[in-house]
């Protein structure tokens, strides 16, 4: 199943026509370069082009007013002066004779995308258009947007194809207010949306766009808003919230579809943002999302106004949603504090809503955020050219997932058996024996862990991307495989063990970190570089266990930035293999999506689920979450609490210390 790719060249047919600052920037190339770049880098081409259309009166209604349409639908036989004039009723937006047709095709790509990922066409997409959609209300045009292409194509989804819920994610840096209003009593979506607020000094200045606006009636808790109250926001920051709030409340929702308004403003280099996340981090944003909805994520193009920035950040999305791994995450140094009371505050407003927020921190007592005030003007260094160097050429190996299987498990669908090319070396046999067999000639175990060895090397050589291990002695081959591929120099190995093992001690020089998931493990062993999890269920607790995974595991993760996950899983694990899939394809971000599994040899059945994952197949939907038992709430949070001054990206409070929003000069 692929990627859909939506562009029509007539959407780049219309422009500002007269002098108006403020529309100045929404310029046609905005498109033409997004296209080209991914045209250039071949990406264009490993997707599935699928065509635009109009998108008929009864589509718009689904969201506008008629006499809004019909307004609009006057505005191809306008003058020049009949445009100024019309236009000016609406706030930061243009209007141009060809600007309604373009409109129509803009929300008519997004319904393309939904029609192609519903009916099975294709597993995600991206749409390039303009104008952009989330701004645009039922009667009124603004900040470039003439109609509101994500919520007529979540009102389609639900309405065409009795989608239960949709999930629409906002990473533009503007608030998609026109989104929030559309569906503010609306249950069915779950709107999330960060964006430039300054206390309600940046455009459009609502006072609904802070964080205490929540939904209303029946949704409410189905609105969530997280302002940044300072500008050049950067990558810890984006994935802080990923984590400790977008993330869990998504999986407790348990979405059928998402939505991206994916506006690139929100990155590095963008005149309207002032943001400086790097283009690369939208990898790891569309990666986090990518299994839920059983991977049903269509983006939808926003804004975006640094041609060179959004370039870029528009082929780490696309590659992303083909597949490919994403690339090791730069400079994960956590939240800045203005961030982590941003953070702080939506998740304390919303615990009344999420049973997975409820153990979140009050709300922090000086309440500045609610409050609007005027900023200190912060000297201008605004003309000054932001440079930041172009992501890395990202390429998945040859192998995507090698594995090395007993005799008599057959191999899943698109893997690669992993043989040696060459007879065992002796040297490393002799090495194996002494160190792992007490000097016994066991021939399996020999040929088992040599081929385990020569696969870390060819991951570490980005040849083979992931693998799969099924091993007669499951805790003999962890230690000979993190032994090994902690002794290269630049190598650091995250191990991820989920069951009972009484994890030996590893040297605590920092080029191993284990998590343990167990409901044996004790705290007292627990060390710099050893993290026990006690969950009292085991795994049958899903809910503890994904609230463990998303605001623990993966900000520790993503902080350590490993150059190999090692995934072990003892057979006592009790993991059902929905969770299983989840915890396998959430971990692949990591490392350049280098995780290796390691499980026991009577755990066949798991081959399948688990080959699948490191294919990159969406992991199944886990459904809607229940409240995690409090028991297990509480061992995360002590956890956290524990770890937080060492991993800041653990942190979401603003009591946690974070550092100033830096100078990303
Ligand atoms: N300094 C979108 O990103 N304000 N719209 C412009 C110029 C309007 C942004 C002020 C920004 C609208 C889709
Ligand atoms: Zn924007």
């Amino acid at each position: 199943m692929g990627t859909a790719l939506i562009y029509d060249e007539e959407m780049t047919k219309y422009k500002l026509l007269w002098v108006d600052p403020a529309c100045k920037i929404e310029v046609p190339e905005r498109l033409t370069v997004s296209h080209e770049a991914l045209v250039q880098s071949g990406l264009a081409d490993r997707c599935i082009s699928v065509p635009v259309r109009k998108a008929t009166d009864s589509d718009i209604l689904r969201v506008h007013s008629e006499e809004y349409l019909e307004g609009v639908k006057k505005t191809p036989y306008m003058t020049l002066e009949d445009l100024k004039e019309f236009t000016l009723q609406y706030g930061d937006v243009y209007f141009h004779q060809n600007i309604y047709h373009c409109a129509e095709l803009a929300a008519g790509a997004a319904l393309q995308l939904v029609d192609s990922v519903m009916t099975g066409q294709v597993r995600n997409g991206m749409a390039l258009v303009r104008p952009p959609g989330h701004h645009s209300m039922r009667s009124a045009a603004n900040g470039f947007c003439v109609f509101n292409n994500v919520a007529i194509a979540a009102q389609y989804a639900k309405q065409q194809y009795g989608v239960k819920r949709v999930l629409i994610v906002d990473w533009d840096v503007h608030h998609g207010q026109g989104v929030q209003y559309c569906f503010e009593d609306d249950p069915s979506v779950l709107y999330f949306s960060w964006h430039r607020y300054e206390h309600q000094n940046f455009w459009p200045k609502l006072r609904d766009s802070d964080f205490d606006s929540v939904g209303k009636e029946k949704g409410a808790g189905f609105n969530i808003n997280v302002p940044w109250n300072k500008t050049k926001m950067q990558n810890s920051d984006y994935l802080s919230v990923f984590c400790h709030l977008l993330l869990p409340v998504a999986y407790e929702f348990c979405p059928d579809l998402v939505l991206v308004c994916a506006g690139f403003d929100s990155a590095i280099g963008d005149p309207e943002g002032e943001m400086c996340a790097t283009p690369d981090i939208f990898a790891h944003l569309t990666h986090l999302l990518m299994n839920l909805a059983g991977g049903k994520v269509c983006a939808v193009l926003e804004g975006g106004y640094n041609l060179t920035s959004l370039a870029q950040s528009v082929c780490q999305t696309v590659q992303t949603l083909l597949g490919d791994p994403a690339p090791r995450p730069a400079n994960l140094q956590g939240p800045c504090r203005s961030a982590l009371e941003s953070l702080h505050c939506a998740r304390s407003t919303h615990r009344q809503y999420w049973p997975c927020l409820k153990h979140a921190a009050d709300l922090p007592t000086s309440d500045i955020s609610t409050k609007r005030f005027k900023l200190a003007e912060e000297k201008e260094d605004s003309d000054k050219e932001i440079v930041w160097p172009e992501p890395d050429k990202r390429f998945a190996p040859a192998v995507r997932a090698a594995v090395v299987l007993p005799d008599g498990v057959a191999c899943p669908d698109g893997c690669h058996p992993f043989t040696l090319s060459e007879d065992l070396d002796p040297l490393i046999v002799n090495k194996l024996k002494e160190k792992f067999l007490k000097g016994a000639d066991d021939r399996e175990t020999l040929s088992t862990l040599s081929r385990l060895i020569a696969l870390v090397d060819q991951m570490e050589k980005n040849e083979v991307c992931s693998g799969l291990a099924l091993v007669p002695a499951i805790t003999m081959a962890t230690m000979c495989v993190i032994q090994h591929a902690a002794s290269a120099p630049k190598n650091r190995v995250l191990v991820v063990c989920v069951g009972d093992w009484n994890v030996p001690k590893f040297t605590e020089d920092g080029k191993t970190l284990v998590m343990q998931f167990s409901n044996k493990v004790s705290e007292e062993r627990a060390s710099r570089y050893y993290i026990p999890l006690h969950l009292k269920k085991g795994f049958r607790d899903v809910s503890g266990f994904m609230q463990a995974v998303t605001g623990l595991l993966l900000p520790l993760g993503y902080q350590y930035d490993p150059s190999l996950v090692v995934l072990v899983r003892m057979s006592d694990s009790g993991l059902c293999d929905s969770v299983w899939q989840q915890l396998t394809g959430l971990l692949q971000g990591l490392a350049q999506g280098h995780t290796l599994v390691l499980m026991q040899d009577n755990e066949k059945d798991c081959v399948g689920p688990t080959g699948s994952s490191l294919l990159g197949d969406p992991a199944p939907s886990l459904g809607p979450l229940l409240a995690p038992l409090s028991e297990d709430v509480e061992s995360v949070e002590k956890l956290r609490d524990k770890l937080k001054a060492e991993w800041k990206l653990l942190q979401n409070t603003a009591q946690d210390t974070g550092k100033d929003a830096g100078d990303c000069s």
